[in-house]
């Protein structure tokens, strides 16, 4: 990756390329953990963890909120003459700061990169004279990307949904969409191509058909993923899972839910899971467990990397900072095998009062180097082999004898019954679940060095 690259203008002058200092550091603009080059495990830091940054928040997001205007003047919208050129410099900025930041990775929508024209095929036009530039400057930068995906909610076309609308011609503009973003993520290189149903889903029962709208949503699937494969799509489709907001119910509602569907429909070959931290909190779950509910059944595949406030219901979307969480989280990735295709994408964005340019800066440091802390931490986790060894040992009785029958389907109902009728009350015991004990391990590793 090039040091840093600059368009015709500097749009974050005084911020050059962001430098690991280690962890007595006071300056905001270096790493304190994050180390890219680091090895861990065999492995280098920047290819375990593949930092993507989210275009939208991070480029497009003004700090507009339900109840006030923008608070942040992009530099990159100022002066441009038409939306075209304000994209381009956009794009500009945009790389400037991935370079900077030394992210190896970007995610985006359609919308995000190009303004929407007059017309599908317009819109279409914009987007590919996007694609055009974003090429060039990933080929002098190195930088890649982790995922396309279309916004197919912003537009009021899209109020009731998109693969869900119970329109029919709406349902076809979100095709239209949804083929040229496949398209521009096949022309970029894209290792990922995603689906997040912002609304797909219902707000009132009474005028909704869910049986019809959810099949719909597995006919565009399937047509997308069809159109994908036959135009040399490798990567994997990713359906990121999210259970309101700003629906009432979301129909990709959490990553059990998901799964269900994907195998009803047999979406499940070509499909992973992106997990975000924040949609598993507003689905009443702990991050960990929507990572581990994908991992267990081979389905994990990508992270949106972020948070919620846990006394807030709705998608805050701030960056990561909870050392103990990012190492739970990076446990079961590492387990898991990795990252392959997938990666930690920052889906966060700084507060809508945190208006100095450095700032973007500052919360993607801070992201990068919990995720740093959660690797060194979950390697340290796994090299140890403590917790993997009592919870293998915890399944003990299945390893042998009649358990292990048990696991190969050999003993019926009665057989399994007689067993447990023969052995009497008393003899099997209370084994405890050492809960706190293994609580406190995981403290331990964080800690110490
Ligand atoms: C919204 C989602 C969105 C997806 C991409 O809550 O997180 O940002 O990641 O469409
Ligand atoms: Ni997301
Ligand atoms: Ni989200």
């Amino acid at each position: 990756m090039a040091d840093f690259y600059i368009g015709k203008k500097e749009y974050f002058p005084g911020i050059g390329k962001i430098k690991f200092e280690g962890s007595k550091s006071r300056n905001p603009l270096a790493f304190k953990f994050y180390d890219p080059d680091k090895v861990v495990g065999g492995k280098k830091m920047k290819d375990h963890l593949r930092f993507a940054v989210a275009y939208w928040h991070s480029f497009c997001a003004d700090g507009a909120d339900p109840f006030g205007a923008a608070t942040m003047a992009h530099p990159w919208g100022a002066g441009a003459k038409s939306p075209m050129e304000a994209a381009e410099n956009k794009m500009d900025a945009a790389f400037e700061f991935f370079t900077k930041l030394g992210a190896e990775f970007y995610a985006f929508h359609d919308r995000d990169m190009a303004p929407e024209g007059d017309s599908p095929a317009e819109s279409e036009k914009n987007l590919f004279s996007l694609v055009a530039k974003a090429k060039k400057l990933q080929e002098a930068t190195g930088v890649k990307l982790l995922w396309g995906t279309a916004n197919v909610f912003t537009n009021p076309r899209f109020m009731n949904g998109a693969a869900t609308n119970p329109q029919f011609g709406v349902v076809a503009l979100a095709a239209a969409q949804v083929k040229a973003a496949i398209d521009a993520t096949i022309e970029l290189g894209g290792a990922g191509y995603t689906f997040w149903g912002g609304r797909e889903g219902y707000m009132s029962l009474l005028n909704t058909d869910i049986k019809r709208e959810k099949e719909h949503l597995a006919r565009f699937l399937t047509m997308a993923r069809d159109y994908g494969r036959a135009r040399g799509f490798k990567g994997y489709f990713y359906i990121e899972p999210k259970p309101m907001e700003p629906t009432k119910h979301q129909y990709d509602f959490d990553t059990e839910t998901v799964i269900g569907f994907l195998r009803q429909h047999g979406l499940d070959k070509d499909f992973r899971l992106n997990i975000e931290a924040n949609h598993a909190e507003l689905a009443g779950h702990d991050f960990v467990h929507e990572l581990e509910c994908a991992a267990a059944e081979g389905l994990f595949g990508s992270v949106d990397a972020n948070r919620g406030d846990p006394r807030n219901g709705w998608d805050t979307d701030q960056f990561p900072n909870s050392f103990i969480e990012a190492a739970m989280a990076m446990h079961i990735i590492l387990k898991a095998g990795g990252f392959t295709n997938g990666g930690l994408n920052f889906d966060a964005k700084i507060r809508r009062n945190s208006v100095d340019p450095s700032d973007l800066f500052v919360g993607h440091i801070g992201g990068m180097d919990c995720f740093a802390v959660g690797l060194e931490v979950a390697h340290r986790v796994i090299e140890d082999g403590v917790i993997s060894g009592f919870v293998k040992d915890r399944y003990a009785s299945f390893d042998g004898g009649d358990g292990a029958r048990f696991e190969k389907g050999q003993l019926g109902l009665e057989e399994l019954a007689k067993i447990g009728t023969d052995a009497g009350y008393g003899k099997t015991g209370l084994v405890s679940g050492r809960q706190e004990y293994l609580e406190n391990l995981f403290n331990q590793y964080l800690l110490e060095r």
